[in-house]
Order: structure tokens, then C-alpha cells, then sequence
């Protein structure tokens, strides 16, 4: 496949076909019944993070991943557990998505103990080696090079585990991006990198920063490469679950665009619109492409859900967020003596910082 854009997947979407019904069979009805819970628990779980930090239970940054959650359902729920994930910074769906519990994450945002990362991460740095998501990562791109990196640690013992490296769309014009990419591909490591590309960094429209399409990108490393539509979540499963298996039997890295949008401001202290999107541009995206709403509606359609169903599904995620929120409310701040462990804090005799060893594995 090395050298050529297209993929077997991209074939068969540019013939048109799989329409929605072939999508919701192929996804199985109850395998998309669990990917709406998965996306209305992310909304939900959110929603709450968005008002604990009005009210000052969360501090610093916090960026939303609201409108975006197809992408973390469609791409992490084909993978297996012991494959690996890797994010920037709009991190709380995708971990929880890879199996970190609602409440440690919740608790790593408000900065306690019981958190993921110990209370000493917070939002950008959600972190849980054993279920193999490694970060949150606050510098744009940083992750890029981590995620080839872990991908070159697999292919070195032999071992047949997935990365999939999310990135926004900023990312692709960071030099370690291009670094990252061209390695991944000569050696074939074992890496799908994923463009969450909601069209802005920050206040930056992508089109302002870029004469080329982000899906052209990988071209450059032969990098085979596609476009999903990641408002819709069955299309991204699908998608997804065919570019894993392509990749676990060797195929080597791939690319993918998914294109959704971010309903919310860029982080908790950024507006929702102003002046590098307009209060129009998103109130449309937000009623037609709400990726919830898109698979709610084809799910009634199908008969597979009513009113009803889906009233006690939602009261059911309710549940799991509010038991997430009393987790971390419950949780202690850290203590100070765990304050210098894990982190960088001694000088070396040449200049250099070093770990503290009062906690090296
Ligand atoms: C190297 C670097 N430069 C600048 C920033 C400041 N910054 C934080 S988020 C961001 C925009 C990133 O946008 P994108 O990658 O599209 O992700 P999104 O926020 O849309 O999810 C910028 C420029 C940073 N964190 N790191
Ligand atoms: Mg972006």
C-alpha cells in the first residue's frame, strides 16, 4: 500500500457503497445501541465538567470535547484493550472511551488524589499506563512523535498492538508532525494517526494556515490516507475497524481525517463564536450535525430505539456522571509530600534536571 493514497476503505466510500442502513448492519443493532450510551455518557460527563468549573471545583485549562464525541466512540471502540492511544490536550471522552473509570478522570480534573494522573495532571494530562492511554499532552504535536515512538516499541518486541494518535488539526503544520510521519512510515510502524479536524485552532481557521488539504498531508510520506465523517459515528466505527485490522496484520501506518466540529469554545475561558466563527455557523453545525442526534434519529428510523429507551439510557449515564462527580468531590487534594514525586526537580552535576527516584518503577 506504501506510496499510494487510497485505501481498500476509501474505495468503497467513494462508490457510495455503504449508506446508512448498510452502516447500522454491518455495526450490528445493539453494538450501535452501546455507541449512543458511549456518546450521551461523554455529553453528559462534560456537561458536568463544564459546570464544576463555573463554580470552581475545576481550575485551569479545560477543553471540551463536546460535538466531538463520535470521533472518540467511532475510533477507540474498535480497538482492543491492549492497544494504545495517545491525545492532546481535549482528552476526557477519549479516556474514558479507553477505559479509564468516569470518576478517576472526573477526580484528575478537580485536581485530587483518586485521579488518573494523581491530581497532579489535570485535564490536558489524563494518563492510565494500564489501560494503555498515555496522555493527554498540552504541547500541540507533542504527542505526534510519542505515538510513532510507541508504535517502533511494538513493532521492536514483536508485539501486534494498535496506536491510534489523535492530533487536532493545528498539528499538522508542526515540524514534528512531518518528522514523525515520514519515520512512521519508513519503518511501517503499527500507527493510525487520527485529524480530529473541527476546522479551527483556537481562533485560527485551518483554511488561513494551510494551502493544502489535511488528508494530502500524508501523501508526502506515502502514507495511505482518508477522509471520515466523524459527526457520524457509525461511519467512523466502520471506517476504523477496517484500517485496525489493515494495520494489525502489518499494513504499516495510515492517516485519517475525521472531519466534526467543536460546539464549545476553545477551552472554558474562550467564547463559543465571536470573531473567527459566527453565532450562525455554529447553531447550524450544532442542529445538523450533532453526532448524537444523527445516530439517535437513524436508530429510530431502524425501530431499534423509542422515546422511552432512550430516556433511560440517558437517566443511566446521569447516574454514572453524577457517582463520577461525587467520586471526586469525596477525593482528597494531594498530600504535600507527594508534591516532588513523579516530576522533573533535580540539577545534575551537568546542568541537567533529572527524575525524583522516590517513585522510579
Ligand atoms: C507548540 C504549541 N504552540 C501553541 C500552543 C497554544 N495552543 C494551545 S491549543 C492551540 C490550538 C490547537 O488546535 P488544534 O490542534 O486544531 O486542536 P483543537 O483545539 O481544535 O482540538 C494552540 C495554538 C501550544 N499549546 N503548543
Ligand atoms: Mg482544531
Amino acid at each position: 500500500m506504501a506510496g499510494t493514497r487510497t485505501t481498500k476503505v476509501d474505495e468503497d466510500r467513494r462508490d457510495g457503497a455503504r449508506g446508512g442502513d448498510e452502516l447500522l448492519e454491518r455495526v450490528g443493532e445493539d453494538r450501535a445501541l452501546e455507541l449512543l450510551e458511549n456518546m450521551l455518557l461523554y455529553r453528559r460527563f462534560e456537561e458536568k465538567a463544564e459546570e464544576a468549573y463555573a463554580i470552581g471545583k475545576i481550575g485551569g485549562f479545560c477543553h471540551l470535547h463536546i460535538g466531538q464525541e463520535g470521533v472518540a466512540a467511532g475510533c477507540i471502540g474498535p480497538l482492543r484493550d491492549e492497544d494504545y492511544v495517545i491525545t492532546a490536550y481535549r482528552d476526557h471522552t477519549q479516556a474514558i472511551a479507553k477505559g479509564i473509570e468516569p470518576g478517576k478522570v472526573m477526580a484528575e480534573l478537580y485536581g485530587r488524589e483518586g485521579g488518573c494522573s494523581g491530581g497532579k495532571g489535570g485535564s490536558m494530562h489524563l494518563f492510565d499506563a494500564e489501560r494503555r492511554f498515555m496522555g493527554g499532552h498540552g504541547i500541540v504535536g507533542a504527542q505526534v512523535p510519542l505515538g510513532a515512538g510507541i508504535g517502533f516499541a511494538v513493532r521492536y518486541r514483536g508485539g501486534d498492538e494498535v496506536v491510534v494518535c489523535f492530533l487536532g488539526d493545528a498539528a499538522v503544520n508542526q515540524g514534528a508532525f512531518h518528522e514523525a510521519l515520514n519515520m512512521s512510515a519508513v519503518w511501517e510502524l503499527p500507527v493510525i494517526y487520527v485529524v480530529e479536524n473541527n476546522h479551527y485552532g483556537m481562533g485560527t481557521a485551518f483554511r488561513r494556515v494551510s494551502a493544502t488539504e489535511i488528508d494530502q498531508r500524508a501523501c508526502a510520506y506515502g502514507m495511505p490516507s482518508s477522509v471520515v465523517d466523524g459527526q457520524d459515528v457509525l461511519e467512523t466505527w466502520v471506517h476504523m475497524e477496517d484500517l485496525v485490522s489493515e494495520v494489525r496484520d502489518g499494513g504499516g501506518s495510515r492517516f485519517v481525517e475525521a472531519r466534526t466540529y467543536r460546539f464549545k469554545g476553545h477551552s472554558m475561558s474562550d467564547p463559543v463564536s465571536g470573531t473567527y466563527r459566527s453565532k450562525e455557523e455554529v447553531q447550524e453545525r450544532t442542529e445538523k450535525q450533532d453526532p448524537i442526534r444523527i445516530l439517535r434519529d437513524r436508530l429510530m428510523e431502524a425501530g431499534a430505539l423509542d422515546q422511552e429507551a432512550l430516556e433511560e439510557m440517558n437517566e443511566k449515564v446521569k447516574g454514572v456522571v453524577n457517582e463520577a462527580a461525587e467520586f471526586a468531590d469525596g477525593s482528597p487534594v494531594p498530600s504535600e509530600d507527594v508534591l516532588y514525586e513523579d516530576v522533573y526537580r533535580e540539577i545534575n552535576e551537568h546542568g541537567r534536571l533529572f527524575l525524583d527516584g522516590r517513585k522510579r518503577p
